[in-house]
């Protein structure tokens, strides 16, 4: 069943280039509502459950230390199909195929660092968000 709610982070490259204000506009400007936000920091442990279906990709080192390394904006975002429409907004895993006037093709350089998260279905959307929000942030 389709569900009005999905979680998304601003990743550290893209708040390292000041990118917080230009992606949460472009986000608002698609009729995402902001239900709860914070800028806050992932630990390790924190990057190592997040991403834990990766854990035995090459890539999962990398991944863990490039997303503890600054800041990120987490935050859980409302509008009807959200998860699907927000998938879309964000484009493609790695940028060079993403499409035009995507998130991700406006402010990701690679496949590693993209800028910008997106759950990929409601049930994840649901466990991301408690992960980073209790209900009383949201509710
Ligand atoms: P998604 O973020 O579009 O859902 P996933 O395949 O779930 O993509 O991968 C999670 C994150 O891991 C990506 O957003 C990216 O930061 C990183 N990643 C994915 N594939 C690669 C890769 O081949 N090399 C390096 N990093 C990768
Ligand atoms: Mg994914």
């Amino acid at each position: 069943m389709a569900t009005n709610r999905t979680f998304t982070m601003l990743k550290p490259d893209a708040v390292e280039k000041g990118h917080i204000g230009a992606i949460l506009e472009k986000i608002s400007a698609s009729g995402f509502k902001i239900v709860a936000m914070k800028l806050t920091q992932m630990t390790k442990h924190d990057a190592q459950t997040f991403y834990a279906i990766h854990s035995e990709r090459p890539f999962f080192g990398e991944l863990v230390e490039y997303m503890t390394r600054g800041p990120i904006v987490a935050a859980i975002l409302e509008k009807e199909n959200a998860v699907d429409d927000f998938r879309t907004l964000i484009g493609a895993t790695n940028p060079a195929d993403a499409a035009d006037g995507t998130i991700r093709k406006l402010f990701a350089n690679s496949i590693s660092e993209n800028a910008i998260h997106g759950s990929d279905s409601d049930e994840n959307a649901a466990i991301e968000g408690a992960f980073h929000f209790s209900g009383r942030e949201i509710f």
